[in-house]
C-alpha cells in the first residue's frame, strides 16, 4: 500500500476549498493516515522544493508557499501516488482535465491549489520532512475491503 505527501496549498486554503479537496481524495477510497496545519518557513518551502532550486520560479514558489498555512497530509492507497497525480490534474490548471482538482478550481500555474508527491521515493522523502513517525496513523478501516 502506497503513502503520498499531499499539501493543501495557500491559495486553496484562502479559497474555503480544503473540504472539497480531502473529499475528493477520500471519496476515491485514499485514506488519511496524517493530516496538519502549518505555515510552512523558508526553510521548509527551500527544502520541499529543492529540486527547483535555480528555475525562474524558485522564489515566487517559495514566497507563495509560505505566505499563508497549508494543511500537509498522508493518503494511503493502492497506487496512492499515481491516484493522487491523476486526481490533482496537471501542473497547469489550464492544461488540467475538468474533473480533476487543478482543472475544476484553477486558472493559473502557481496558484494550483495541491501538491501530491510525484513517485514513491519522493513521497518518502516528503513525508519525513513534514511529519515524525508519531504523528503517522496505521488503523483500519471496515471500509477497506470493498475498496481494494
Ligand atoms: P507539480 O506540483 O505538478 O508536481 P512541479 O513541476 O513539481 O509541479 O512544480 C512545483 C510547483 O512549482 C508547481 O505546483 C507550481 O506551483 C510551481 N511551478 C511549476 N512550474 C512553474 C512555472 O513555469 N511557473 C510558475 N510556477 C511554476
Ligand atoms: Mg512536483
Amino acid at each position: 500500500m502506497e503513502r503520498s505527501l499531499v499539501l493543501i496549498k495557500p491559495d486553496a486554503i484562502q479559497r474555503g476549498l480544503a473540504g472539497e479537496i480531502i473529499c475528493r481524495l477520500e471519496k476515491r477510497g485514499l485514506k488519511i493516515v496524517a493530516m496538519k496545519m502549518l505555515q510552512m518557513d523558508k526553510g521548509l518551502a527551500q527544502r520541499h522544493y529543492a529540486i527547483h532550486e535555480g528555475k525562474a520560479f524558485f522564489n515566487d514558489l517559495v514566497d507563495f508557499i509560505t505566505s499563508s498555512p497549508i494543511i500537509a497530509s498522508i493518503f494511503q492507497g493502492k497506487d496512492a501516488v499515481n491516484v493522487i497525480r491523476q486526481t490533482m490534474g496537471t501542473t497547469d490548471p489550464a492544461k488540467s482535465l475538468p474533473g480533476t482538482i487543478r482543472g475544476d478550481f484553477g486558472l493559473d500555474i502557481g496558484h494550483n491549489l495541491i501538491h501530491g508527491s510525484d513517485s514513491l521515493e519522493n513521497a518518502s522523502k516528503e513525508i519525513t520532512l513534514f511529519f515524525s513517525a508519531e504523528e503517522i496513523c496505521d488503523y483500519h478501516r471496515d471500509i477497506d475491503k470493498w475498496i481494494d
